[in-house]
């Protein structure tokens, strides 16, 4: 249909770019990553959400382009900034599974000249996600070139424990459904809850969606290590990113 017609074109027509969402150190305040998010536009400048395209790029295969052209935007128009740390991408699924993805990403880096120690690959636990052995042998070929691997929206499938089984995951982010019913009793326990059983396994914890002081002061009390959230920052372009510290003032 429309958006598969559009996705085809997307990359060459320059109808996609990447935003950036700061994610904060709370101890220290430091926003020490940032995760990179897809946008797409429409030929009349409308804008498709990735809850719309991201699932039928996965269905016609399109991912794969458009993977491969994030991960070589983050790699030249943000990492080659001394001052990024790190920038965290999502990935899909469909990726993880190609044969030679792990090698192509470190095509990339090589080409770009950057290190993989600055990169974290963000992948979701859905329900499509089987547990191939290929897949796992593909996560740790990314480490193996220093790619930190984080769970991202833990909570929101059926799949997450099985995955926290079966890797090591750098970070595990809390979905942000969980920070939203924590203005209940119900809601604290279930997130202390969550909290408790990850930390144990020894992952670091971010919790998304931060949106208040109040929520951020939560997030201290439960020793959180990172939050991202509009409380932080929204999504930005990356010349909000690549400026010198020193350039502000
Ligand atoms: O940016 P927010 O706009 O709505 O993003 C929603 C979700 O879309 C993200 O949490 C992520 O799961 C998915 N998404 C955003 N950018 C990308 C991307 O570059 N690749 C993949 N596979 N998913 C993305
Ligand atoms: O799926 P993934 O969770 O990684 O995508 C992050 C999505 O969440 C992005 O679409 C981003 O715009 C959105 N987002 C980021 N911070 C907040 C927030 O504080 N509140 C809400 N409601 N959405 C957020
Ligand atoms: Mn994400
Ligand atoms: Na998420």
């Amino acid at each position: 249909e429309h958006i598969a017609a559009l996705l085809k074109i997307a990359v060459p027509q320059k109808l996609v770019s990447l935003v950036y969402q700061p994610i904060q150190d709370v101890s220290s305040g430091s926003v020490h990553a940032v995760e990179a998010l897809m946008r797409l536009r429409m030929l009349d400048g409308t804008s498709v959400p990735p809850s719309l395209f991201i699932p039928v790029a996965e269905r016609t295969g399109a991912v794969m382009e458009l993977g491969y052209w994030a991960l070589r935007t983050v790699c030249r128009e943000l990492l080659t900034a001394d001052h990024v740390e790190l920038v965290s991408v999502n990935v899909s699924p469909i990726q993880l599974r190609a044969p030679g993805f792990a090698s192509s990403v470190a095509a990339v880096l090589f080409e770009t000249g950057v290190t993989g120690s600055k990169l974290a690959f963000e992948i979701t636990e859905g329900l499509e996600m089987e547990m191939h052995s290929d897949l796992i042998r593909c996560i740790s070929d990314l480490k193996a070139l220093g790619i930190k691997i984080w769970l991202d929206d833990f909570g929101t499938g059926f799949a997450g424990l099985s995955w926290l089984r079966l890797i090591d995951f750098d970070t595990v982010k809390i979905d942000r459904s969980f920070l939203h019913d924590s203005d209940t009793a119900r809601g604290r326990s279930m997130l202390r809850d969550i909290v408790r059983l990850i930390r144990n396994r020894g992952h670091r914890i971010l919790v998304e969606g931060v949106e208040t002081a109040e929520q951020l002061e939560l997030m201290r009390e439960f020793r959180i290590d990172d939050v991202q959230g509009f409380h932080v920052g929204r999504p930005a372009p990356a010349s909000e990113f690549t400026r010198q510290p020193t350039d502000v003032a």
